[in-house]
């Protein structure tokens, strides 16, 4: 047996659970990969710098100063992107290394 109980005029929504909702204000960050090249002894200092120029927008002399920092010290960042960006760029300068036949090596890093 159930008794037809009528509506509480102080809540015409029924009974509350209690639980606030907060309007989100944030967008979450994507998470951020550096994209590295690393220095080999066979690479020509002038395919780096194309390299540097085609895939990573960079012009004449910040590609040479990026090759020549990853000349002498053996890595230096190309640049930073999410991480379906930063690997399309790996694929695409390890494809292009291996079809010129050069060892250059690039990878992705978390920041
Ligand atoms: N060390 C190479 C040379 O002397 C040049 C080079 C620079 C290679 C940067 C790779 O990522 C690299 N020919």
């Amino acid at each position: 047996m159930s008794e037809q109980v009528p509506p509480d005029p102080s809540e015409p929504n029924g009974p509350q659970t209690g639980t606030l909702l907060k309007t989100r204000t944030k967008t979450a960050k994507p998470a951020m990969y550096k994209v590295l090249i690393l220095n080999d002894d066979y690479t020509p200092m002038e395919f780096v710098v194309h390299i540097l120029e085609t895939f990573f927008n960079k012009n004449k002399q910040e590609a040479i100063d990026i090759m020549m920092h990853v000349h002498r010290r053996g890595v230096g960042l190309c640049g930073i992107f999410t991480c379906e960006v930063a690997e399309t760029k790996v694929t695409q300068v390890l494809e292009y290394a291996k079809a010129h036949d050069q060892p250059l090596q690039c990878i992705m890093e978390r920041e």
